[in-house]
């Protein structure tokens, strides 16, 4: 089943279907331990609109409200590797190499909701950096209790020039205005994704590909339910939380986003984001 907030209201998407959802509350309506059921008893309950499938394509929202969002990094061998080259001159390299390694894993705070592009809304590299990329994430909703009920398509937009620079700029490479994106919706399966997903991540320029990549969640080193369990460790959340689980997709080294570039994020099952890069 698949949840939208849109500027219109919520919309659940179950077997082609379409049910309006009476809840205003998004915050109270994500943070149960038992969504799924919940969202099959609407549609039993619920009559189907299929009118509501045209709210999809022009008033989505991010599908968060209060939450935080953090994020996992160096969870792929692919983003080890990268961290590795683009750090090399600061001789940072180590501590990626360490940290893959470790048993606790590289987890940092990523967003703001207000920080948080919307489905086709715009997401940004900073006006100081001159090294960017996205990186396409599957992202984990959990809820206050630290259960996962959700998945959704991240994108952790990142400097790569200043992350490199020195490790303890991570925070300003990775945490600024429009740093973010989530969406197309909240994917609510009833049990945990399938470990044979697949995330692409395609970059157009003037309407001409130029970037197209994939790759299986599977080839992620750490469980989900690890690096949840590492975040709740000190941290409480009242709405529930979001985590990027990192990225294993890492353009070569001479790409970098240009201002008007459009970066689709696809996973199986959830759907395609899709942001403009301003
Ligand atoms: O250590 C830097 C961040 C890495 C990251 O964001 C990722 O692997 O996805
Ligand atoms: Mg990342």
């Amino acid at each position: 089943m698949r949840l939208y907030k849109t500027r219109l209201g919520i919309v659940l998407e179950a077997n082609e279907q379409y049910y309006p959802i009476e809840a205003t509350d998004w915050d109270q309506l994500i943070n149960q331990d038992n969504l799924h059921e919940v969202l099959q008893t609407i549609t039993t309950s619920v009559s189907s609109s299929p009118e509501l499938h045209h709210w999809l394509h022009t008033d989505l929202l991010a599908p968060i409200g209060r939450q935080e969002v953090w994020a996992a990094g160096v969870t792929y061998l692919r983003s080890r590797d990268a961290r590795m080259e683009e750090s090399q001159d600061a001789g940072g390299g180590s501590f990626y190499d360490r940290v893959y390694d470790a048993e606790r894993p590289e987890i940092f705070f990523k967003a703001t909701p207000e920080r948080v592009a919307d489905p086709l809304g715009t997401v940004r590299i900073r006006k100081d950096s001159h090294w960017n990329v996205p990186e396409p994430e599957l992202t984990l909703f959990m809820t206050s209790s630290g259960k996962i009920v959700a998945y959704t398509c991240g994108n952790d937009m990142s400097s790569r020039d200043i992350e490199g620079e020195n490790p303890l700029y991570l925070p300003q490479a990775k945490s600024y205005d429009g740093s973010a994106a989530l969406g197309p919706c909240l994917y609510v399966p009833g049990t945990p994704i399938d470990p044979h997903t697949h995330i692409r991540l395609e970059i157009h320029r003037n309407r001409e590909s130029v970037y197209d990549n994939k790759i299986s969640i599977s080839q992620m080193k750490r469980q989900h339910t690890e690096l949840v369990s590492f975040l709740f460790r000190e941290c409480s959340f009242a709405y529930g939380c979001f985590l990027m689980t990192g990225t294993g997709i890492v353009p070569p080294d001479d790409f970098t986003l240009q201002r008007g570039d459009e970066v689709q994020i696809t996973i199986d099952g959830i759907g395609t984001l899709v942001n403009t890069v301003g």
